[in-house]
């Protein structure tokens, strides 16, 4: 198929990217190469003969137009997005901007073109913070964060697509996800090249939060899956099944790198912290698909990819991105004490 992905130069994207280019695919990624977007990830890629980058926003209704005419896209999915809590917090505006408006936009102009499959790519976040059980697809939504709730919108309203024109689209609705080329400023990267460097670890609140961690390969193949064979209108939720306090994912990258647990440190707590997110699998595995990557292997894995890519995320860490920690942590950090008191 000739697919349009969007946000295929950031993590998740350009794993998808690889993979749909492996699969036989024709890729034509639009990105806006905002902080997160990085040429570097599909690097290897870059000549194939079934692979076009096109630099630009999804904002943008006449390029938007243009790539659709031009490489007859059979389909669409949508990976485009602002994705960090915090920095929703920081800067919310970014957020319905691109996860609402863009996503409306690319649906508008799918539409028109006549695109026969439509896969946005949503989060187990848009479920909000579950205190105990499984979020199915049915549940309600209860987004908390801006982040959050501006995915819900781009989720909703792909959703009308279907309800009100009848335009094929499904939702995916996936978990935490970790691996190579994750930008560091989320969770496991951050504290994988902060204690590569013997820098303090900030974990928020008390530690104990939960999250469901999914393998990358995992998350791309239950994307592929469902663009192939979901039912149109659908939404199917994708998890990995390792459910973890973020103290002892924290620990445990700690041990594999062989540094202390007194990097880590306690931190004033992220506003509106969802406590745990945990989502119910069984309708993506009765569609077909299984995670395949075990949180320990895939962990394991992710810390020796970032200890061997330095040249990878040293160039990051040091742009931009020293003025975003020194706002999110600078403060957090000289209160903050270690996880013993
Ligand atoms: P990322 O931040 O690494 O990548 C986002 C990409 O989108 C970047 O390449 C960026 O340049 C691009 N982008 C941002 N705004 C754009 C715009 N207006 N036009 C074109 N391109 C734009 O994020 P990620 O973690 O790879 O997330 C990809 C998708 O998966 C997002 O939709 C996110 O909400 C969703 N998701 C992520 C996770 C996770 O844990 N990372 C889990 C579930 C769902
Ligand atoms: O410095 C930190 N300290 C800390 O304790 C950071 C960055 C995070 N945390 C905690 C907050 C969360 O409980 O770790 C957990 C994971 O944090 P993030 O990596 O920021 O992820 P989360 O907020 O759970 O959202 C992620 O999962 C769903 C992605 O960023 C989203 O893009 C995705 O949709």
């Amino acid at each position: 198929m000739r697919i349009l992905v969007t946000g295929g130069a950031g993590f998740i994207g350009s794993h998808l990217v690889r993979r749909l280019l492996r699969n036989g695919h024709f890729v034509v990624n639009l990105d806006a190469l905002k902080y997160s977007g990085n040429l570097a990830n599909l690097e290897d890629v870059k000549s194939h003969p079934h692979y076009v980058f096109a630099h630009g926003d999804i904002c943008d209704q006449n390029l938007v137009a243009s790539l659709l005419k031009e490489h007859a896209q059979d389909g669409v999915i949508n990976c485009a997005a602002e994705t960090h809590v915090d920095r929703s917090i920081l800067d919310p505006g970014a957020f319905a901007k691109t996860d609402v408006v863009g996503t409306g936009v690319l649906l508008e102009e799918a539409r028109k073109a006549g695109v026969s499959r439509f896969l946005q790519v949503s989060t187990d976040e848009v479920y909000g913070s579950v205190e105990s059980g499984h979020s199915t697809e049915d549940d309600r939504l209860a987004p908390r964060s801006p982040y959050s709730a501006s995915k819900a919108g781009g989720d909703v309203l792909a959703l009308s697509y279907w309800t009100t024109y009848q335009f094929p689209v499904v939702v995916t609705r996936g978990s935490n996800t970790y691996g190579p080329n994750q930008y560091p400023e989320k969770f496991i990267p951050l504290f994988i090249t902060n204690a590569i460097d013997d820098q303090l670890l900030p974990l928020y609140g008390d530690g104990r939060q939960r999250r469901d961690w999914l393998a990358v390969e995992d998350h791309c193949a239950g994307i592929e899956h469902v663009f192939l064979h979901g039912q149109p209108g659908e939404v199917y939720n994708i998890g990995g099944g390792n459910e973890r306090a973020n103290i002892d994912v924290a620990e445990q990258l700690l041990a594999y790198l062989g540094k202390p647990k007194s990097l880590i440190r306690l931190v004033q707590d992220r506003p509106g912290h969802d406590r745990r997110y945990a989502v119910d699998c069984a309708k993506l595995k009765r569609l077909g698909w299984r995670p395949a990557v075990s949180f320990e292997r895939g962990l394991k894995e992710t810390v020796e990819w970032y200890r061997t890519h330095e040249s990878w995320w040293r160039p990051i860490k040091s742009g931009e991105f020293r003025a975003y920690y020194e706002a999110q942590y600078g403060k957090r950090l000289s209160g903050s004490r270690g996880v013993m008191g």
